[in-house]
């Protein structure tokens, strides 16, 4: 084993109550695919990403439940696809609900709780038409779907989550311009910021009224920024300018009911403080900003690189998880998403094994972490990547008989679980 890992590999046993929340994550178009009216579907038949067949959850959602309880997760991370429900505008479509319905039932059934997010980074069709969840019909779009879809799903499921990294969203979808709607104005990425904000306090409202004790959960994924050149105060301060921005901004709306935002006033956002039962953490590596590059981030020369060229960097994890919990004191920790694109099941079971040691220093040096969602539960279709060696999946398919086969990393998580410690002998 590389110096490298052995650095980064917990060298004690870890300890896991058995209330600790073992869950695995997925989002609704990654697994099902199909030719669903969406914006990626869309950017697929231009050629600009590539297609999405699905990994076969659509149809197998009960047999991947089934498999990941007897590994001994009890927690299931799904989403809503959107364009589903209503394809078109102002239509819902009760047996797209009901599909979820089933989904949620499925999940509770094989011993699995669902937590269902209502959006993913994709936009319906006509929602695009109408000039996009930053147009002026946006939100109120926004909020009659999930109005309706919390109504359908509320007998169904009791935890939820009103988007997915939606601070990722913004810088990648309105700032930097890579993810659908592809755009690249900083005006624009400030009025996202407030406007994701304002959906989650109203998401977080409708759930409630609709059900007081379920379980409200945001997700963002934590992005460890360094300076390039952390002896060029510029840098420093332009590192430090858009980790306020992207880490800093929701957390401090949450614990204060006011959202900073970069070279504005900052805003007061009705039910925003304290719109949360718990946080969802998702954390996958360090980046370093330069002047005009972003590039991955370790602070060693010789730390393993996953198959999208990220350095592995647990570090992160730790001082994130750490900030969360001093932002919002008495909200619980989840790890909402944790894995690394790979077909290397050592590499796999190493990355996840270095995780779980930062959480645990985190949580020892006070973070109050409950759970961790592996991404994710079957091979899935990775954005831009498509299906490529960026595997995230403890569990792979046969794409043409969508036949699933569990990985080695299912087998250790079987093994952990089950023990409630992580073994360093268990690493390979
Ligand atoms: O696959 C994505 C997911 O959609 C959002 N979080 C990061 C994952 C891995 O890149």
């Amino acid at each position: 084993m590389s110096d490298a890992w052995t650095a980064l590999l917990p060298q004690e046993p870890i300890r896991f109550d058995p209330d600790f929340a073992w869950g695995v994550g997925s989002s609704a178009f990654q697994a099902e695919g199909g030719d669903v009216p969406n914006d990626w579907v869309d950017l697929a038949l231009r050629g600009e990403v590539p297609p999405n067949p699905g990994n076969g959850f659509l149809e197998r959602y009960a047999e991947d439940f089934r498999l990941l309880a007897a590994l001994g997760f009890r927690h299931y991370r799904l989403s809503v696809e959107w364009s589903r429900v209503e394809p078109e505008r102002g239509r819902f479509d009760e047996a797209a609900l009901d599909h979820y319905r089933a989904v949620c039932d499925a999940a509770s059934e094989a011993g699995l709780t669902p937590w269902v997010n209502l959006f993913h980074f994709t936009h319906p069709r006509w929602l695009v038409a109408r000039g996009g969840l930053h147009g002026p019909d946006g939100a109120d779009a926004f909020l009659r779907y999930a109005e309706r879809t919390v109504a359908a799903l509320a007998p169904h499921t009791r935890h939820w989550h009103s988007q997915n990294e939606s601070m990722v969203y913004v810088f990648g979808a309105y700032l930097v311009g890579q993810l659908p709607p592809k755009i690249a104005d900083g005006d624009i990425a400030i009025a996202m910021t407030e406007r994701v904000a304002r959906l989650h306090a109203a998401t977080h409202e409708i759930v409630k009224a609709r059900d007081p004790g379920s379980t409200v959960a945001t997700i963002e994924v934590y992005l460890d920024y360094h300076a390039e050149n952390p002896d060029d105060p510029a840098n420093s301060a332009m590192v430090a300018a858009v980790d306020a921005w992207y880490n800093g901004a929701l957390l401090e709306g949450l614990a204060t009911g006011v959202l900073p935002l970069p070279g504005r006033d900052p805003v007061e956002i009705p039910g925003l403080r304290g719109a949360l039962d718990v946080y969802g953490f998702n954390y996958y590596n360090a980046t370093a900003l330069g002047p005009s590059s972003v590039t991955s981030w370790s602070d060693r020369p010789d730390a393993p690189i996953d198959a999208m060229g990220r350095h592995v960097y647990p570090g992160g994890m730790e001082s994130g998880l750490l900030r969360a919990a001093r932002a919002l004191p008495g909200v619980p920790l989840i790890v909402t998403e944790n894995g690394c694109p790979t077909t290397d099941e050592t590499f796999r079971i190493r990355y996840v094994a270095a995780h779980l040691a930062a959480l645990d220093r985190a949580r020892r040096a006070g973070a109050d972490v409950r759970g961790y969602f592996h991404w994710t539960a079957v091979d899935n279709y990775e954005w831009e990547q498509g299906y490529s060696d960026a595997r995230f999946g403890l569990v792979g398919f046969d794409p043409q008989s969508k036949e699933r086969t569990p990985k080695r990393s299912a087998q250790f998580f079987r093994d952990l679980i089950a023990r409630g410690e992580l073994r360093p002998s268990d690493v390979p």
